[in-house]
This record gives C-alpha cells, structure tokens and sequence, in this order.
C-alpha cells in the first residue's frame, strides 16, 4: 500500500483527542493514521508542529454587491488565497438574493465567479432578502435539496431587514425542509431612530456607528429571533456576536432545551468602539455590524467561547479598502457614518488571531481551538465528517502550525483585496506553515504554491437539523 503523501512525527488535534501518529493520504483523502505507515511519494516532516484539521470559517462576503457606488475589495481569488495563507481550506461565503432577480440567476453568477478562481473549497449560504411565493414555495426547497442547506436573514438594513411576518415564513420554510436559519440580529428601527436622531446633531463621524447601534438593539433582536424560531421549532444560528446581553439571552435559550446556536469573531474579542475614533475618518476602518463595544464584552465572548454558547468562531470576512472612492470613503462615505459600509476583512487573520489569544494564552486548549475553527462550523452546516476532522476517510484538509512563530501581524502577510488590517501590530505567538487542500499544498511557509483546486462543496443537513 503505497500513499501519495505521509505527514510525519507531528502532534494531531481534534476537536476531541490529541495524539501522535503519522498520517497516510491517497487521493486526496486520509487513508491511514498510525506509524510505520511504509513508502509516499513524499514525506512532510511535522516535527514540533501541531498538525489540525483546516480551518473552515462558515461567514465570509465575497464580490457581494454592497451599495452605490461601493465595491467590495476581494474576488474569490484573493479572499481564498488570504484564507489559505492563514491556514483554512474552506470557506462559506454567501450568496446575496438581490431584488427583481431570481434566487437562481443570482446563485449562478456566484458560482461563476468561483468557478476555477478558488484556493480553497466553498459552498454558499444564501441571503433571502425577498422572501416571495416563488423563493418560500420552490425556489428554497429545492435548493435545499441541491445542497444549499442553510440561509441568513437580516432584521435590519435597508432592502434586507425582514418583518417578524416575514422571518416566521422563512422559518416555516426551514422547518419543513430542515435547513438551518443564519440571522442577523439588530433591531432596525432602533438603528433608524439614533441615526437620524445623531445626524441632526451634527454627530456624523465613523465613532457615531457604534453609538447608533447599541446592545439594547442587538439584545431585543436576538430574544426577537429566538422566540420566533421557538415558535416555529426551528434550530437558529445567530451570528455575529458583540456582547454579554445578546450572549446570554443565547444561553438562556439553551438551557431551555432549545436548538439556539451563537457564534462571534474576532473583531469582539480585540476591538473596542475606541477603535471607531481616530484621526481622519481612520474610524471607518473599524466600522461593523454590530459593532466592537467595550472591554467587558470581550471578556463575555470569549467566556462564551471556552462555555459552549458559542459553537463557531468565524471572521465575518467583509472586505472594503479603506484608502479608496470604491470603499470605505466614498464621496458619500464622508459625509456620514450612515453611508460607511459595513464590514471588515479578517479572514487570514482569524486562526492565527485565536490561536494566540486563545491556545497560547490559556484561554481554551487545542481540541477547543479545533471546535471552534472547524469541527463545529462541519458540524453545522452538513459537511461533517467528510470536512471538519483528521479521521480516516476524511477529505485531507489540513493545517500544519508551528506553535512558536511569533509575528508582528501585518497585512502584507494576510494579503487579501483589501488595503489595510483591523489587527495591524497584533503580537501573535503561533503560525500555520502548511495548509494541505484534499491531499495538495496549496500553502507552505507562507507563500502558495500556485494549486488553484478549490471546489464547491453541495452540504448535507445540518447535524443540529
Ligand atoms: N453583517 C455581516 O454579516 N457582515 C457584514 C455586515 C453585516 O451587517
Ligand atoms: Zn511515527
Ligand atoms: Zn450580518
Ligand atoms: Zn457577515
């Protein structure tokens, strides 16, 4: 029994062992795990390194339209390869439902751009905006059934924000065909109402974003949400995070016995609304929804990362250049923090960012790590156990760290589409070296290896469905 590839002497982690062994690869999967395993067409030496399964972050933006005037900074290329570079072989980006056009048109364009750009595997959530007689009655069951087993639904924005009518029937239509609901939960009219209340007092630079959408809004969406999937006996992903009262209205549902699931990223554990302030509109580099709060909400994402109410940690990746028309600072963009889009980029900087803080520090252990950065993102949107693990019969998606590289962060390492990093001079102890894509090197000490394989991936059920 010849393998293609053997990774050797490296320590493995997954989100629920750790042991020592070599790993055998053939045709792109993991064929063999233990020792003396016999003859490769090569050998990687793992010596010293942590070798875990590749990152999978399950919330990424790429080429979604994002308003007059504004384009986002990353293609699939460079979103993928910034991925890759910081030791992910996955990614779920999503595909946005735009007004007047057919889920399906728009679902076709997504994949057309993917198609043959990608470093890393992909599947798309979908974003219904317009949950029509056509989109609830076929369109969604059916694309369900294709694969496409998980949608968001946003309770603010201009164009997305769904009624509470709405969302039940979005929710009707995932009990019935068991997909899972992704919501954005931020109370719309709130948002409406501080807005035109702080542009009338003149209070329109990039700090005013976080003041406009305060806990109080993304607290009542989130109990909002819960309530209409307990309704609806529905499992429910809330995503993107901030702070302790959204978290533990989270927990609260959980303790009930009901399917709510939470996830946060890296911009609520190392950003504060001090970052909004600066010189010069810098602000609008830090301008996301919700937005970063303080330091006490910190300590409570990550308590919900080490206690379970979280289950996935994803970077939320929603790139715009800072320094250009197209970006953050459009003509507009200047004018008012309204008009800022929102989002920012972060998807090479995720790993390595809770690694550090996380692993390094002390915060969780390695298997939590795993948990949270790939095994649980599987899990929940249908790909395990083909994704997510280091097992046999696994697809070999795999990220080699070397546990004590220390890096000054940079954004020429992260190297993505956009022009600068939420984390620039971030400390970070902890590097991934190697990331393997279905048994190919598509990464290895920091430069790609030019292996442009990445796939899109149809998703099964998901395992909380
Ligand atoms: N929601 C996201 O999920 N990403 C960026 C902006 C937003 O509101
Ligand atoms: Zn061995
Ligand atoms: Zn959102
Ligand atoms: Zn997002």
């Amino acid at each position: 029994t010849r393998f293609d590839t053997i990774i050797t002497g490296g320590r493995i982690s997954t989100a629920s062992d750790t042991f020592q062994c070599d790993i055998g690869i053939r045709e792109g999967r993991i064929a063999a795990l233990g020792h003396d395993l016999g003859i490769a067409d090569e050998t990687i030496d793992a010596t010293g390194k942590w070798v875990l399964p590749g990152g999978i972050d399950s919330h990424v933006h790429i080429s979604q339209p994002s308003g007059e005037g504004v384009v986002m900074a990353d293609d699939f290329e460079s979103a993928t390869r910034s991925a890759a570079l910081g030791g992910n072989t996955m990614v779920l980006p999503f595909c946005l439902q735009e007004s007047g056009v057919p889920l399906r048109e728009s679902l076709k364009d997504y994949h057309a751009k993917a198609e043959g750009s990608c470093h890393t595997d992909v599947s798309f959530h979908l974003i219904i905006s317009d949950p029509t007689e056509q989109v609830l009655g076929q369109d969604l069951p059916a694309l369900v059934h294709e694969g496409y087993t998980s949608f968001k639904v946003f309770m603010t924005y201009e164009g997305l924000a769904l009624s509470d009518l709405e969302l039940l029937k979005v929710m009707a239509v995932a009990r019935e065909t068991r997909a899972l609901v992704m919501v954005h939960a931020e109370n719309y009219d709130v948002i409406r109402y501080l807005t035109d209340q702080l542009e009338q007092a003149g209070r329109t630079a990039p700090f005013f974003h976080a003041t406009s959408r305060p806990v109080i809004a993304e607290r009542e969406a989130t109990y909002r949400a819960i309530s209409l999937a307990e309704l609806s006996e529905v499992p429910l992903m809330v995503v993107h995070v901030s702070n302790r009262e959204a978290m533990e209205e989270i927990r609260r549902a959980r303790q009930k016995g009901l399917r709510i699931f939470g996830e946060t990223c890296p911009q609520y554990l190392t950003l504060t609304e001090g970052d909004l302030e600066g010189l010069n509109m810098e602000g609008a580099k830090y301008v996301c929804s919700p937005p970063p709060r303080d330091h006490e909400s910190q300590q409570a994402c990550w308590e919900g990362l080490q206690q379970g109410v979280f289950d996935v940690f994803s970077s939320d990746h929603c790139p715009f250049r800072y320094d250009d028309p197209q970006g953050k600072l459009t003509p507009k963009g200047r004018t008012s923090f309204r008009w800022v889009p929102n989002g920012i980029p972060g998807v090479g900087a995720r790993l390595p960012i809770l690694f550090s803080e996380g692993v390094v520090k002390g915060r969780i252990d390695i298997n939590r790590f795993v948990a949270l950065t790939a095994t649980n993102h599987a899990r929940t949107y249908g790909l395990y156990p083909k994704k997510g693990t280091i097992a046999v019969g696994a697809d070999a998606d795999i990220a080699i760290w070397d546990p004590g590289a220390k890096n000054r962060l940079t954004h020429a390492m992260l190297n993505d589409g956009a022009d600068y990093t939420p984390y620039e001079g971030m400390e970070l102890t902890g590097w991934p070296v190697l990331t393997m894509l279905r048994g190919q090197t598509i990464m290895r000490d920091g430069v790609l290896t030019g292996i442009r394989a990445g796939a899109h991936v149809a998703r099964r059920i998901s395992d909380h469905a």
